[in-house]
């Protein structure tokens, strides 16, 4: 008797599995794990909107203009349409962020999500770190109803993303980052780490309730230059919360410096994922401008070393600041080391992912 009720436990976990690997996000985790095997996808945010020179030329992107393929991993931003804004906090309609997410999509690539809120409490952008934002935003708080408003504006939009024929394109968000910085409303200046992770998993259980399988969720803070696992543990919500680790890691100081925080944050990240069964990868990521005309091989890649991430995602070029450019760009310096890169495959692009669906677009 013990032995049949054990078997039908059995029966009934892994068809309970099996129907998980059946949503869209657990397909995509499936996949970027298959990708993970291979090697470490390139990501650019903003890839397909703007570069450095230019900006809503659709199929451009910088990364393409400098090697003549495009990155694996599209970062999209969505800061702004939790006020019903019809563009993101850096001008970019979100039509067209909707739109191109589908064109990458057909295309074979993956897509990562940041959101960069306002603040629900002053009305000011998400660095303005004033008036206990996170408490407001939480069951109780005065500004609950207003987060929830959010939560849904959000929703709606991740329900919008479909292919052509109507099925939902399974994405990577990775909302409430870099949390242990002072920088934002929902960082370690302005909450606690148990209102953080309440506000965290709030938000996963608002889109599970709205019905949303479409989302592969993604815990990201910033890199520490003595990190250990159990810091960079200390805002996680929890397993059940979270399917990709991640960790934004630019350099500020020395190369010496970047080559160690990274390997440091890999191997963290590494040991966990192995262990409880989740991705990893470098989330955002870059030196500003890029002086160093060959930061690929001498820095970010020494950086990596022994560890393949699922992907890099470097920030953007942004089309409105000069000094806002962490890709690489035909007329910057480190465009030749970028091809370089790319001639060696130290790195994985559309062309290596996207199989047949990139080669019929
Ligand atoms: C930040 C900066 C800002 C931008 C924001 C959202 O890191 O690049 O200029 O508005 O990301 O993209």
């Amino acid at each position: 008797m013990k032995k049949i009720a054990t078997t039908l436990a059995a029966l009934f976990l892994y068809m309970g599995m099996n129907a998980d690997a059946k949503t869209p996000a657990q397909k995509l985790i499936k996949k970027l794990a298959k990708w993970q095997k291979k090697g470490i996808m390139m990501g650019h945010q903003d890839a397909l909107f703007y570069g450095t020179t230019w900006k809503w030329e659709f199929g451009r992107s910088d990364v393409k203009d400098v090697c003549g393929d495009y990155p694996a991993v599209l970062g999209c931003e969505l800061g702004g349409l939790e006020l019903g804004n019809e563009k993101n906090i850096d001008g970019v309609p979100f039509d067209k962020i909707r739109e191109q997410i589908q064109a990458h999509y057909q295309r074979g690539g993956f897509i990562t999500i940041s959101w960069h809120p306002h603040n629900p409490v002053t009305g000011a952008n998400a660095w303005m770190i004033e008036g206990e934002a996170v408490a407001a935003s939480l069951p109780g708080g005065r500004e609950h109803a207003k987060m929830n408003l959010w939560l849904r504006r959000l929703t709606d939009f991740m329900k919008s993303l479909k292919t052509k024929d109507g099925k939902p394109i399974a994405v990577i968000f990775r909302p409430w980052h870099e949390m242990n910085g002072g920088w934002f409303w929902w960082g370690v200046k302005s909450c606690t780490p148990q209102q953080y992770i309440q506000l965290f998993k709030m938000t996963v259980d608002n889109f599970r309730k709205a019905g949303l399988t479409n989302i592969v969720w993604s815990y990201s803070p910033n890199a520490s230059s003595d990190d250990t696992t159990e810091k960079f543990l200390t805002f996680y919500p929890g397993d059940e919360y979270v399917d990709l680790l991640g960790v934004d890691l630019y350099q500020h100081t020395t190369q010496a410096e970047f080559i160690k925080q990274g390997q440091q944050e890999m191997r963290i990240m590494h040991d966990y994922a192995a262990k409880h069964n989740k991705l990893y990868a470098l989330t955002e990521g870059g030196y500003r401008n890029t002086p160093d005309p060959q930061w690929y091989s001498s820095t970010l890649l020494p950086a990596l070393k022994g560890f393949v991430p699922c992907y890099v995602l470097l920030w953007r070029n942004a089309w409105d600041n000069k000094e806002e450019n962490f890709g690489p760009a035909p007329d910057k310096a480190c465009a030749a080391n970028f091809r370089q890169i790319h001639r060696e495959r130290a790195l994985l692009f559309l062309k290596d992912v996207g199989g047949r669906a990139y080669k019929n677009d």
